[in-house]
């Protein structure tokens, strides 16, 4: 697991905060993946595409030894194990995961580009990033401001999705 890569959540539609826990659970349980830490799930206002319901983010920091694509098609899967339909770009969503960071590489393909474009914009990724990984503020040139974004459950502790590697 010599990999860290860094995954946004969010979820507006339905059990939100469960869609989030259910796709944790999911990423912790590929044999190749272990998460090793999450932040606390923030309340946000829709951004993008405005008319639709308030979402619930959050961030995760996993170990892996996937590369990068085979941690998209892990994802993905994850996005459709939990009923995600794609009618709306930037539209609701019962689940989303987006690769954030992988290592510090830069990745530009048709299929996958990371760092995520439009993260550093995005204060629903940035809050809870900043909040597993502070040092990361000093690559990001963008103030961070919390307006929109509010903690709705406080991360308590060690997560029991949440070991350490061995
Ligand atoms: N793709 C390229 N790079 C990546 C990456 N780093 N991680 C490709 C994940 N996917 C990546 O994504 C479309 C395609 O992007 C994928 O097929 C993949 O090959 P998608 O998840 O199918 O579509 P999407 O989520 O509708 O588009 P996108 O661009 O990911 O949307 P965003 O930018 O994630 O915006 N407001 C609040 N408050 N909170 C939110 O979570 N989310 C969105 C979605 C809009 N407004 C929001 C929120
Ligand atoms: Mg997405």
């Amino acid at each position: 697991m010599k990999h860290t890569a860094y995954i946004a959540l969010g979820s507006n539609i339905g059990p939100r905060e469960e869609f989030l826990k259910k796709a944790v659970a999911l990423l912790h349980q590929h044999p190749s993946v272990a998460v090793t830490d999450i932040s606390s799930i923030y309340e946000t206002d829709p951004v993008g595409y405005t008319d639709q319901d308030a979402f619930l983010n959050m961030a995760a920091e996993v170990k892996t030894s996937l590369t990068p694509f085979e941690l998209l098609d892990l994802t993905q899967h994850i996005e459709n194990e939990l009923g995600r339909t794609r009618d709306i770009r930037w539209g609701p969503r019962t689940a989303d995961l987006d690769i954030l960071l992988y290592n510090r590489e830069n990745i530009e393909t048709e299929q996958l580009t990371v760092p995520h474009p439009r993260m550093h914009e995005r204060m629903f990724v940035l809050v809870p990033l900043l909040e597993i990984y502070p040092d990361y503020e000093g690559s990001c040139d963008h103030a961070i401001n919390r307006e929109g974004v509010r903690i709705w459950k406080q991360r308590s502790g060690v997560d029991e999705f949440v070991r350490s590697e061995n």
